[in-house]
């Protein structure tokens, strides 16, 4: 099992829309074992697959706290069908954008439409920080971030740290 590097922003991968799933084969499953592996390691509790500079709509995501059994879901095609007029707010961060956080108010409830690891055809409905948490994934795929949410100056001052924070790294690199 292969851990994947996380894209940090800036990067114009994260900006591009990913493309439906063909079909579901056992390189397919090797790569969203990747990603739930990668997600663990960070750790993070959700991961879209343009994370790992994958364009395809795959997501991973297990909200299950540490001392809890894990429960990881694999989402493929997923679709957000319904979203709730009424709102919710979460303290949200993202593994591309380490370090910052910030409270993002979205859909308290939405309603998924998705294909399993198996291949199947599934829907479920989603409350609380599991609909926070694939609402920021399907966002993902859209090539869209939380910080597009801040207003532009809490945005282009997250940006300008994270372009500072990767010249010091390319600095101890070479
Ligand atoms: O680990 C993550 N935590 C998180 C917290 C609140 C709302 C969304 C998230 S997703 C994030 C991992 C990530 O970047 N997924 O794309
Ligand atoms: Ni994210």
């Amino acid at each position: 099992m292969s851990l994947r590097n996380i894209i940090i922003e800036p990067d114009p991968i994260l900006r591009e829309k990913s493309l439906p799933v063909e079909k579901v084969d056992s390189d397919l499953q090797k790569l969203l074992n990747e990603m739930l592996e990668t997600m663990y390691a960070a750790p993070g509790i959700g991961l879209a697959a343009v994370q790992v500079g994958i364009l395809k709509r795959l997501i991973v995501i297990d909200i299950s706290k540490e001392k809890e059994k894990k429960n990881p879901l694999f989402l493929i095609n997923p679709e957000i069908t319904f979203r709730s007029e009424k709102t919710s707010i979460y303290e949200e961060g993202c593994l591309s954008i380490p370090g910052h956080f910030a409270e993002i108010e979205r859909p308290a409830t939405c309603h998924l439409d998705y294909v399993d690891y198996n291949g199947k055809k599934k829907a479920f409905k989603a409350e609380g920080l599991l609909a926070t948490c694939i609402q920021h994934e399907v966002d993902h795929l859209n090539g869209v971030l939380f910080i597009d949410y801040l207003s532009k100056l809490k945005k282009d001052m997250i940006i300008k740290k994270l372009i500072k924070q990767k010249k010091e790294l390319d600095k101890v690199i070479l």
